[in-house]
């Protein structure tokens, strides 16, 4: 069967920034990208489905790389503590926080995880992401962990979009537990089987001083070096407690949050290849004063992506859109470097060689803007110019 073209687009390539594209058209023959690039098509396609953008912006898809949909509950009651002055860590001590989410993790049904995330993942595709990366880390328990990566596999198979898993067993101490023995007698074994049920894509962690320290979280790392699963790691999100360095060390995929990462930290990741993924959805929510070190990270040629963090404590946020507008105005990121961020470098962050970028032998996941500049679709806020979304080829 023939593919069809996309005519007259826009077209942001993300080749290395914009890479904008006048006049252009996209070729998408079974759901890659056969040929893209301005003037006439070339002859081989003649004939082919013409399918007229009408002059109008065309993306890659957007790419959430770091979120935790997959969850039980609410925690809207922690939104009003910390309006009355409670600290997100004063929570987390108190037996608020994640652990909170993990008692009402286990206790909902395996439809009511899928249900629940279904809502914040197609407020998310309404906004033209094509692939997300959904995280555990709510259970902390063998069992739970493992239903959370199931439900997380399902919202692949229910909507047409590409679902990431990251095991993320490493995410906080369960109430009465000793963090190392919680690490060696459940994380790992958990690990091992998810790996073993093909629910797992990546292994990443929570190294903080309310989660796990470095030697922990290396325990998890090798293992994951064993099973041959790439790592990336929650790292200098509250404090620097050498997490950016470890995660270089193993050659992570990415180092996230990273408010409090130096300049050596940003040194070290563009060392490894390893991608900063910026949350400002959480830098928001908990009201963090502490910016990530962007000058650094742009001196050394670190990859920055941004993603929503999506989780029902730090950053009940389920918009990419809004993400982008708060990555400029918060971090002081270009729009070029956001947009980047949830495409181009949001792939790179998640390994994914074969898409983010507008190209030829991409996947052809696209979306279609009413804009007429790329900065706008950071700009707004709180509306959503998308006008039609692509996944795979299909309309
Ligand atoms: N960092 C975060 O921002 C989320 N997890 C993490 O490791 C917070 C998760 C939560 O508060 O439920
Ligand atoms: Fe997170």
């Amino acid at each position: 069967m023939p593919g069809w073209v996309l005519s007259d687009a826009r077209i942001a390539t993300m080749e290395g920034g914009y890479g904008l594209i006048e006049g252009g058209s996209v070729v998408i023959d079974d759901g890659w990208i056969a040929w893209a690039g301005a003037g006439t098509v070339p002859p081989d396609y003649d004939g082919w489905e013409r399918v007229s953008a009408e002059g109008r912006l065309v993306t890659p898809g957007l790419i959430d790389c770091h979120t935790h949909i997959v969850f039980g509950g609410h925690r809207a009651r922690e939104f009003e503590l910390r309006l009355e002055g409670a600290s997100y860590e004063q929570i987390a001590r108190e037996g608020g926080g994640i652990v909170s989410t993990v008692a009402a993790t286990r206790a909902a049904s395996d439809a009511a995880l899928i249900d629940g995330a279904l809502g914040r993942l197609d407020a998310l595709i309404g906004e033209g992401v094509t692939t997300i990366e959904v995280k555990s880390g709510y259970g902390l328990d063998h069992e739970t962990e493992l239903r959370m990566l199931r439900a997380a596999r399902e919202l692949g198979r229910r909507r047409a979009v590409e679902v990431c898993t990251s095991f993320l067993g490493a995410h906080a101490v369960p109430a009465g537990a000793q963090a190392d023995d919680y690490i060696d007698e459940v994380c790992i074994p958990a690990l091992r089987a998810a790996k073993a049920e093909g629910l797992v894509d990546a292994v990443d962690g929570f190294c903080e001083g309310i989660a796990f320290d470095t030697s922990q979280i290396a325990r998890v790392f090798d293992v994951a070096r064993e099973l041959q699963l790439p790592v990336k790691l929650h790292a200098e999100q509250l404090c620097n407690m050498g997490g950016t360095q470890l995660a270089a060390r193993y050659g992570a995929l990415s180092a996230d949050h990273v408010e409090y990462a130096m300049d050596e930290d940003a040194a070290a990741l563009a060392k490894s290849g390893t991608v900063a993924v910026l949350l400002p959805g959480a830098f928001y929510t908990i009201r963090e004063t502490q910016v990530p070190p962007v000058a650094a990270f742009r001196a050394h040629r670190v990859p920055m992506a941004l993603a929503t963090d999506c989780n029902p404590g730090s950053s009940p946020l389920s918009s990419l859109l809004l993400t982008l507008n708060m990555g400029c105005t918060l971090f002081r990121l270009t729009p070029e470097e956001a947009l980047l961020g949830v495409t181009a470098h949001a792939a790179r962050a998640l390994g994914l060689a074969d898409r983010g970028r507008i190209a030829p032998g991409l996947r052809a996941d696209l979306a279609i803007w009413d804009v007429e500049t790329p900065a706008e679709l950071a700009y707004r806020i709180g509306f959503n110019p998308l006008h039609v979304r692509i996944f795979g080829g299909e309309r």
